[in-house]
């Protein structure tokens, strides 16, 4: 069985009480977003954000992240760290490679402009049973299979990265 990496414990106790983050969410495959939104909001909290500096924000799909994650960063200039959240899953057109290239690249950019961590949240996916055991959501077809939903790493990186290098 494949191992589903995550991000492991953090390097060292982080208190995320007096930081702002935001959650923008693309709404494509809207289950297993919702589990990894729901992973980076538990942990968001297990590290003391506070629920009133949770920001949250959807979009209709991936394409939309780069933008509007700019543009939640303009309405919102105290954020600490945004988490961008998509899944993107192959299908029979070019479609998948199209986006996934240009949304990583976009977003992997826009951190120098707005000049706040983005944490990239982007699934990638050649099935949706790929995306499903990435989101710690059960397959119907084999509940042995190890999941790990990598949304509760989101949060855990949105945290350590906006107390390293924006809040301190
Ligand atoms: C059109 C499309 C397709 C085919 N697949 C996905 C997907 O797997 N994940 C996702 O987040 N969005 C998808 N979209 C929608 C586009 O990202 C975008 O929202 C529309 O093309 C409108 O700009």
């Amino acid at each position: 069985m494949a191992e589903i990496k995550g991000i492991g414990g953090l390097d060292q106790a982080y208190d995320g009480s007096n930081l702002k983050i935001g959650i923008i969410y693309a709404r494509w495959n809207k289950e297993i977003i919702d589990s990894l939104v729901s992973g980076a909001i538990k942990n968001l909290k297990k590290l003391n954000v506070k629920k009133e500096n949770i920001l949250i924000e959807s979009v209709p799909g991936s394409f939309e992240l780069p933008f509007a994650t700019k543009k939640f960063f303009n309405n919102n200039s105290d954020l600490n760290a945004i988490i961008s959240i998509g899944v993107l899953i192959k299908g029979s057109t070019m479609h998948f490679e199209y986006i996934s290239n240009a949304v990583t690249l976009e977003l992997m950019s826009l951190q120098k402009i707005i000049d706040i961590p983005i944490i990239f949240g982007l699934l990638t996916c050649l099935t949706e049973d790929q995306a499903k055991i990435r989101s710690g959501l059960v397959l119907p077809n084999d509940k042995n299979h190890a999941t790990h939903n990598h949304g509760e790493d989101w949060g855990s990186a949105a945290v350590e990265m906006a107390i390293k290098f924006i809040y301190n």
